[in-house]
């Protein structure tokens, strides 16, 4: 054998080594959970998903401050004290070609806020029901090197309502104010771009997301526009471990107009005010991820968890301490 032979048999060895490890099943193939329409599929596969998010929000800050019930209370006749909000989202992705990817998301809500008034007593209102749905698709525009760049445009169907309402001490069946409605109650659309870079031990991935939001729900009123970036990496541990860190930032526009039933009750609670809605958020997340690699029944599903927390915030007006998140999820292609 001599050293051209040599060279093109090391060659066709890497190559082939390479090409097997890069398509190898591995966990990192998967943003973390928290990420939405990170990936694409190839032509044929379908996959599932249920994911479950638990966000839990406690105090209250005006601008960058934290305040105490006391000094929410100095201006308002009830506070927020707690707020606690889960998601059931069942997801369904299809691929016609390898270019495109389709997906739809069916969501189900439920929010409970505990609320001080000025005499000290606590009371709790809970809100439940179907969220908005989205439909979407995912365009692949460029792969280089190890890298993949493709669109996401989805669109939000208010399936979910602006009417839900519960009982309190004021009055029954009182309308409850914008955060513990469970839909915008109009068309949004979200226009995204997601880049993936994928090695043998890890990977990286970063995702701009646009929610824009179009004229107005039957309340009179429409939820800001947002526009979030956020960027994570993740270390195999091995092919079936990873364990990933995320950085999220989003900026939110406060409500434009506003529900003329929450008026009065605007003037009681910062919750109601549709003024105090907008803001900056920054997150920071770590996060696991377990792919099944096995013979048996459970081969290629993947569970995942992200523990997401708070690290700044700057909101509009009076608001709910961003608190902290964790996510659940459940995943299988065929
Ligand atoms: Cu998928």
């Amino acid at each position: 054998m001599n050293k051209t032979h040599l060279t093109w048999g090391l060659m066709a060895l890497l190559t082939s080594a390479w090409a097997g490890a890069d398509d190898s099943p591995n966990a990192n193939r998967h943003a973390p959970i928290g990420v939405m329409g990170d990936h694409t599929h190839q032509q044929g596969e379908f996959m599932f998903s249920y994911r479950f998010m638990d966000m839990g929000m406690s105090g209250m800050v005006s601008g960058t401050d934290h305040l105490s019930t006391a000094e929410v209370l100095d201006d308002f006749m009830m506070s927020p004290v707690r707020m606690d909000m889960k998601m059931h989202m069942l997801g369904f992705m299809y691929a016609p070609t390898d270019r495109l990817t389709l997906m739809a998301m069916l969501n189900h809500s439920e929010k409970d806020m505990v609320i001080q008034n000025r005499m000290g007593m606590r009371f709790r209102t809970h809100s439940s029901g179907t969220a908005d749905s989205k439909i979407g698709a995912l365009y692949r525009l460029k792969n280089w090197g190890h890298n993949q760049l493709h669109m996401n445009f989805n669109v939000s169907v208010p399936t979910g309502s602006i009417n839900q309402r519960d009982n309190t001490p004021m009055a029954e069946n009182m309308l409850l104010p914008y955060g513990m409605q469970n839909s915008s109650g109009t068309y949004d659309y979200q226009l995204g771009l997601t880049w993936n870079q994928y090695h043998e031990g890890h990977a990286w991935g970063a995702q701009l997301m646009s929610t824009i939001r179009t004229g107005e729900n039957d309340a009179g009123y429409r939820l800001g526009h947002e526009h979030a970036l956020t960027i994570w990496g993740s270390k195999n541990l091995s092919d079936a471990w990873s364990l990933s860190g995320r950085l999220s930032v989003k900026n939110k526009q406060s409500i434009k107009g506003s529900d003329a039933r929450l008026q009065m009750m605007a003037m009681m609670t910062p919750a109601a005010n549709a003024d105090f809605t907008g803001g900056d958020w920054l997150d920071a997340a770590i996060g696991l991820n377990y792919l099944v690699i096995s013979e048996g029944w459970f081969d290629g599903h993947r569970f995942a968890f992200e523990y997401s927390s708070n690290i700044s915030q700057d909101v509009a007006g009076i608001q709910m301490d961003q608190g902290d998140m964790w996510t659940l999820g459940w995943q299988k292609a065929f």
